[in-house]
């Protein structure tokens, strides 16, 4: 698969289990200049809640890829550039770490490895959905963060590790210790960003910033705001 990300600044998650804000088109969240548009959430996701979304933003010219929460609910599409995996370095359960992805690739004897790679994620945020779901180890120090990191990268050879906060903003020290641990990775970090100056001080230090809950809760020219702010940083 080619790397486009290492190229990126930011992106755009849409989960599609929320709604937009009233007279928020998805053609409009296309157009704010993000890099690529991420389709992807952990609760009430489905084959047909993706599929719709999905051919929703296809309409439009943004990168888009899908993230599947769990084999069931891969969409097989052209229009998508691709499939971003994740797979959750500090979940308690190994499910999450190869399982769901063994039976992903037992249930689909052509899976299109031209367009799949995988998201090495460091799950942050004890609260947040996807932290129980795989019965993440949140309580981690920047330098137990910076050691998967690394280990991500120079054992596993993973070309993206995602610092998620999801829901919450997280530890500016943090990050910048997973972006010192990481030479040749890109550095996702997604999480509570609400705006310019929080997309910025994320920004500093993670290669591509991911913005979700506020695509979903506020207009897009916040939005718009965070895409300058990733460009700038
Ligand atoms: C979620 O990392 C993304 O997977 C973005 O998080 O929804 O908090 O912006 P927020």
């Amino acid at each position: 698969m080619t790397t486009p990300w290492e190229d990126w600044n930011h992106i755009l998650k849409i989960d599609p289990d929320k709604d937009l804000p009233e007279g928020v088109t998805y053609g409009d969240l296309c157009a704010t200049g993000t890099d690529a548009v991420e389709v992807g959430g952990t609760m009430g996701i489905t084959e047909e809640n993706m599929s719709a979304v999905i051919e929703a933003c296809a309409e439009h010219d943004v990168a888009l890829y899908q993230e599947p929460s769990s084999p069931d609910v891969v969409v097989e599409d052209d229009a998508l550039d691709g499939y971003l995996i994740p797979t959750v370095f500090n979940a308690g359960s190994p499910f999450w770490i190869t399982g769901a992805h063994k039976e992903w690739v037992r249930l689909d004897t052509e899976l299109d490895w031209e367009r799949t790679a995988t998201e090495a994620y460091i799950v942050m945020n004890p609260d947040a959905d996807v932290a129980t779901y795989t019965e993440a180890d949140c309580d981690l120090s920047a330098e137990d963060v910076a050691s998967y990191a690394e280990v991500a990268e120079r054992m596993f050879g993973q070309e993206i590790v995602y610092l998620e906060y999801s829901g919450t903003f997280g530890d500016p020290s943090i990050v910048e210790a997973a972006a010192e641990a990481t030479d040749e990775s890109t550095l996702f970090y997604g999480g509570g960003i609400d705006g310019y100056d929080s997309a910025f001080r994320m920004a500093t230090h993670a290669d591509v910033i991911v913005v979700g809950n506020l695509a979903h809760e506020a207009g897009v020219d916040a939005v718009r705001d965070t895409v300058e702010a990733a460009n700038d940083a």
